[in-house]
Order: structure tokens, then sequence, then C-alpha cells
């Protein structure tokens, strides 16, 4: 693999890369931006040496030059989330030990009291866009590229490191299962810190030679808009999203639900992932659509791992099969291979596909896998070929809206409130989200606790997607015989 090879952007200059608003950028123009960054970033240096570049900014052709230019300096890239509590930004930046930031206009102010706080560098894109182009370091695949935050079973989210030979291998695995041409139009609207957006939109998309329509955000207006005037041939969403495209259908004239249905029913491919699919949700979107919903499976630590297939029957409430380059296995409590259909097991992977590490995080890492396998800690089973996801080992996560949350996470912060005396988070099946964020909370005697101003009191303190949709007062929380919480007895309350 070289420097030209990856991460590569077609040399075909005059094809139109990225639309953002009523700009677009041809690949001439973005491939361009990128040596410049990258020549600003290295400064006279002949290498960024894994140097750990965050960045703030949404979806935009300053995120793509950000991300490419650390890439071809040799640097390792960290995307952060622009919707993030500062709190959650003090700890990406210190546990990853963050030595320059890049962020614009408002993002840029946002970060500045914390930036100098912890002494990194904080810039803008054109601050390092060098005049000139410099000539680049070569990038051997084994290097580390991206580091991506994820939550899980501890209380703090851990980063996930990934080689520029795993990101290659997540890309090319579905440029080749879902057939991506450069003729393909897709919209980006998914938030570009977690891999959905980052590998299976944006990254195949600029590789494969196609065109990447960026929002800053899911606008149903507007991208509702695109699609009546078929501008796309390509979605990719999480399931909340086309629950709620189904519910603003709800909210505007049935001649605009037809138009906006006509646009998507000669598209060649719909997907949805990130969190399971529900049967009448799939059925929903055939019927509205016409569209065969091809779901997939995947996690931060190993990119895409399961999919329906793109030819061949597509069936709802399955993942598929292993993707090309994937192997996948089902191990049962004793570490054993499943290997009777119909019979659950723990999904474990390997492949170039999976991350290196978790960074600065050695007992995780090793925690994480088994004789070669990464370990995924969700149970499926296999049925006439085909998996099917039947939950997660750990009660302690939860996904939301396609977002993975740490239940320790959220009542870590919790309980720094005055009235908390104990609280234990779990996630409760929700129509819209998958799963939804709820608290049940202890007082300390002659307290009191609305809902609404926990709400207030949690703004700021994490991201407003963490926050619990729902709190429940109860006198004392269900524990076993060694104080542990038992959650599964809280479920049972509901
Ligand atoms: C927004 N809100 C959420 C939420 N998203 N609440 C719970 N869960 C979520 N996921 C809340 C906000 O806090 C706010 O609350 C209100 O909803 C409106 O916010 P919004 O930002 O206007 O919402 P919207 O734009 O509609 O966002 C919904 C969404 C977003 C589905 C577009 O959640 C999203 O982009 N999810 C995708 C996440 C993702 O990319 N996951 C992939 C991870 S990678 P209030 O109270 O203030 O009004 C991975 C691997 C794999 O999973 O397999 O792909
Ligand atoms: P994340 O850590 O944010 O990358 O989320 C990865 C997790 O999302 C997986 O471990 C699964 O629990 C879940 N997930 C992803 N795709 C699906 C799917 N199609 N069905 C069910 N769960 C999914």
């Amino acid at each position: 693999m070289t420097q030209d090879s990856f991460p590569k952007l077609t040399n075909d200059n005059d094809r139109v890369a990225l639309v953002e608003g009523d700009k677009s950028y041809t690949y001439g123009e973005v491939n361009r931006r990128i040596d410049r960054l990258a020549t600003g970033l290295l400064d006279g240096k002949d290498d960024l040496k894994e140097e750990r570049i965050a960045f703030f900014m949404p979806a935009s052709l300053d995120y793509v030059a950000t991300m490419h230019g650390i890439w071809r300096a040799g640097g390792i890239a960290i995307p952060l989330n622009v919707a993030s509590a500062v709190a959650e930004l003090d700890h990406y930046l210190t546990s990853a030990g963050v030595t320059r930031m890049i962020a614009n206009g408002k993002y840029q102010e946002s970060l500045r009291d914390l930036c100098s706080e912890l002494h990194i560098e904080l810039v803008s894109s054109d601050d390092v866009l060098a005049d000139e182009v410099a000539a680049l370091p070569e990038i051997i695949p084994e290097r580390r590229g991206m580091m991506l935050f994820t939550s899980g079973t501890t209380n703090k989210p851990k980063g996930v490191v990934s080689t520029h030979k795993t990101i290659h291998a997540q890309i090319t695995t579905l440029i080749e299962a879902w057939a991506w041409t450069e003729d393909d139009v897709i919209p980006l609207f998914l938030p570009v810190h977690h891999i959905h957006g980052i590998i299976n939109i944006l990254s195949c998309g600029l590789w494969a030679g196609a065109t990447v329509h960026l929002f800053a955000k899911f606008d149903i207006p507007k991208i509702t808009a695109e699609i009546v005037a078929g501008s796309y041939n390509v979605f990719m969403a999480v399931p909340t999203i086309y629950v709620k495209l189904i519910q603003y259908f709800d909210t505007i004239d049935a001649d605009e639900v037809q138009k906006i249905c006509d646009g998507f029913r000669p598209m060649r491919l719909n997907i949805s992932g990130s969190a399971a699919c529900p049967v009448k949700l799939f059925e929903q979107w055939q019927q509205l659509t016409g569209q065969v919903l091809l779901e997939r499976y995947g996690m931060t630590e190993i990119g895409m791992g399961l999919s329906n297939p793109y030819d061949g029957e597509r069936r709802a409430g399955h993942v598929g099969q292993p993707l090309p380059g994937v192997e996948a296995q089902l191990f049962d409590e004793d570490h054993n291979p499943v290997t009777e259909e119909g019979v659950a097991g723990e999904i474990r992977i390997k492949g170039d596909n999976v991350f290196l590490e978790y960074w600065d995080n050695e007992k995780a890492t090793i925690e994480s896998f088994r004789d070669g396998w990464f370990c995924t800690g969700d149970v499926a089973v296999i049925e006439d070929g085909y998996y099917r996801i039947m939950g997660r080992s750990s009660i302690d996560i939860i996904k939301s809206g396609g977002y993975k949350l740490s239940a320790l996470e959220i009542e870590g912060v919790l309980l720094a409130h005055d009235d908390i005396a104990e609280v234990a988070v779990i996630g409760v099946e929700d129509e819209t989200w998958g799963e939804s964020v709820m608290a049940f909370i202890g007082l300390r005697d002659g307290t009191r606790l609305e809902y609404d101003d926990l709400k207030r009191w949690c703004d700021g303190k994490m991201s407003a997607y963490k926050i619990p949709k729902a709190i429940k007062i109860i006198d004392a929380l269900p524990r076993n015989a060694m104080g542990k919480v038992t959650k599964t007895e809280l479920k049972k309350l509901l």
C-alpha cells in the first residue's frame, strides 16, 4: 500500500466528490486541499509520527481535508463529536494525549478555554493550509491512522485505534459487497465521529469516486427535497432515521409523502444498521417505498462484520452473513465454537477489519480478544444460514438512536447531583430510539427531584442524547447478596 493508494481518492480530477450547501468540490480540488493541509501540518517535518490531532467540525470540505491531511502526514486523526459536553471533551483529549486541535469559527471559540487549560494548540483549517505542497511521507499499512471513542462497560469511553490497513479493509469489503461505483450519489447526515458516517458513507463514497452530499445534521425537509428531486441513488441510515421519516410523513400532505416515497423507489440501495431494525419497520419501509432494506451489523472495533446480500434474499430481522475478508464464529459461555444452527452464542470476529488496540489501555485490549478472536459482546443465532442478533451480554450498554451509551458513564454523572443517593440506568424498549435511557433514582432524605429540573441540571454535563428520557424515584435499588444492583429486577418493575 503506498501513499497514492491510501487513503485513495480518484485521480479523475473533474468528478464531483463533495457537495456542501450550494457549493460542490471536485476530486481535484479536494485532493489539492488535503495535500496543502498535510503540508501545513508537517510544517517542515518529514512525518507526524502518529501525533494525535483532534478536530471538531461537522461534515464539510474542511472535515474531509483535515481527516485525510492528518492521514497523509502520518498523524492519528481523532474526529470529535461537535455536540460533546466539555467534561467529555476533556476526557477524550487528555486520554488520547492530543497535542493539536483543529476547529473553525464558533467551534473554535467553544474550545478556547479547554485547550488552553490542557496546553493543546488550537488552530483553524486556514491556519494550517500551506500555499504550496511539499513531499509527503510514505505511510506503511501497519501505522495507526484513526482513534474513535466508544462507550462500553466501563464508565469512561475508550479510544479505539485503527491502522491504515484496518481502515483500508473496512472500506474495501463494503465497496465489493454493496457494489459501490463512481456513479453513486449518497447523502451524509449522520455524525462524523462514528464509523457509520466515516467509513460506510464518507470513506466508501470517496474511495469509489462517487459523490457525497454533506449535511451538518439530519435535516428532514432539506434531505427529503433532494430525494424528491432524485439526487441520490444510495441511502444509509440508522433505524431511528427511517422511523423519523415515517413519523414525518404523518405531518405532511399525502401528495408530498407520495413524492418522497417515489424518490426512494428507484434508488439502487437503502441500508439500515448500527441498531436492530424491527421487522415491522422493514415491512413498513417496503410498503411505502418498495425498498427492501439491507440490514447489516457492525461495531467501532471491527467496521462492518455481517451483511445481508446485495443480490439475494434480504431477510427481515436478520443481519446476513460475514462480509468478504471477515471471519465470524459464535462461541458459547465455555468459549467453545457453536456449530449448530439455532443455538445462541457470542459473535467473535477475525480479519484485517479488526482494530489494533484501545489507546493506552493494554488491559482492555487483551481482555477483548480470545485466541485471536475479537469478542463483540453481542449474542446471535444462525437461522437457515442467516445471523440474527439476539441482544448483548452486558445490560450496561444501551443503543439509543444508533448511539452506544454506557449506563455506568451516565450513572457517574448523575451521582454528582446533591439530591441523588443512588442511581441505576437501564435501556428500555422504545419505538423511536430502539432503546431509551431510563434512570432509577434513590433520593437523599428530605429531598425531591422533578424530571425537568434534572434534565436542566444534566445540560452541559453530558451530550444531550445521553440524558435520561425518564426517571423513576424508588425507595431503594434492588441489590443481590453481594450488594450489586440487579438491573434485571428493575426492568421487571416497568
Ligand atoms: C438526538 N436525541 C437523542 C438522540 N439523538 N436522544 C436519544 N438518542 C439519540 N440517538 C435527542 C436530543 O438530545 C434532543 O433532545 C432531541 O432528541 C432532538 O435532537 P436532534 O439532534 O434534533 O435529533 P435528531 O437530529 O433527530 O437526531 C436523531 C438522529 C441522531 C437519529 C439523527 O441520534 C443520530 O445521528 N444517530 C446516529 C448515531 C450514529 O451514527 N451511530 C452509529 C455509531 S457506529 P431534547 O430533549 O433536547 O429535545 C455503530 C457501528 C455500526 O453503531 O454498526 O454502524
Ligand atoms: P458502536 O460501538 O457504537 O460501534 O456500536 C456497535 C454495536 O451496535 C454492536 O456491538 C451491536 O450491539 C449494535 N449493532 C450494530 N448493528 C446492529 C444491527 N444491525 N442489529 C443489532 N445491533 C446492531
